[in-house]
């Protein structure tokens, strides 16, 4: 198990699924950062940062205006704190160049983090949806280091149409599948918990924000679930975030924040 000490103010965000698409959310998400940058004393985000990775030199190389402005927005963002970056399943692609290029670091989750709320596991979710064998199987696939050298040494032009044909192939499969089956297993996430050595775990991916109680062989524990990102497709408009502190332990928030 990765594990690694963190402590002071730490903020965890998931899901904003950036893209040339959603011009709104990544508004509301650059406000959220600007708050961070000042309140924060390190910044987590815990996976599908943007809605597709097809590889770091695709940022790195030419980027489009609005990858250039999230770029721009994470950098500023990781001048003042510690900002580190958790890979999802739609930005499993993400890499030190990347990471080197906002100053940022790439976290190896699932994880232990020893805060000053206690040890809580992270990650990004999507490992412990063990009841959805159709995606377990794209994982494994898609997780292959072959499969990913591949895939990076195509011309961007064709990772980008394969990139939009697999979202387009998850939106349609997902329609078929009985909620239940996109969520966490339970039986995994005890697991992982155990052995962690951890009470608390924080995930993102489902996109099913809660808090909930679970029983680690009769000790009480937690599964906080973070919340998506969605201003522009979504009435009301949602986002979130969690706080881990000395002071409040871990605390979900609505983003923007309630009036
Ligand atoms: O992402 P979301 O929330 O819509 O759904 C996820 C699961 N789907 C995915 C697929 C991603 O959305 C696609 C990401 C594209 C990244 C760019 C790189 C592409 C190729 C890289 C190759 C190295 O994660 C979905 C879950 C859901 O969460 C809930 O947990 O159900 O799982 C699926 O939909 C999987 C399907 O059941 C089967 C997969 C169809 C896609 C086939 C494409 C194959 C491309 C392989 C290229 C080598
Ligand atoms: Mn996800």
């Amino acid at each position: 198990m990765n594990k690694t000490a963190l402590p002071g103010d730490l903020w965890i965000a998931s899901d904003i699924h950036l893209g040339a698409a959603a011009p709104q959310t990544a508004r509301a998400f650059y406000d959220f950062l600007a708050h961070a940058r000042t309140q924060a004393q390190a910044l987590i985000l815990c996976g599908d940062i943007f809605d597709a990775w097809i590889g770091d030199d695709h940022a790195l190389r030419q980027p489009p205006d609005w990858l250039e402005t999230a770029l721009h927005e994470l950098r500023l963002t990781a001048q003042l704190i510690p900002v580190w970056l958790v890979r999802g399943n739609r930005d499993f692609l993400m890499g030190k160049a990347l990471a080197n290029a906002l100053g940022a670091r790439l976290m190896a989750a699932p994880i232990r983090l020893d805060t000053d709320a206690g040890p809580i596991l992270l990650a990004h979710g999507d490992e412990y949806c063990t009841d959805d064998l159709a995606y377990q199987r794209f994982r494994r696939v898609v997780h292959t280091p072959w499969i990913q050298s591949l895939f990076l040494a195509l011309p961007l032009t064709l990772r980008r149409k394969i990139a939009g044909w697999a979202r387009n192939r998850s939106r349609q499969a997902q329609q078929g599948k009985p909620l239940q089956i996109m969520d966490v297993n339970t039986q995994a996430v005890t697991q992982a918990l155990q052995s962690a050595g951890c009470d608390v775990l924080i995930h993102g991916h489902t996109h099913r924000p809660a808090v909930h109680a679970l029983d680690l062989d009769g000790r009480p524990a937690q599964r906080y679930v973070l919340p998506d990102w969605e201003c522009d497709h979504a009435q009301p408009p949602r986002g979130g975030w969690i706080s881990v502190s000395k002071t409040d332990g871990v605390r979900m928030h609505p983003w923007p924040p309630l009036p």
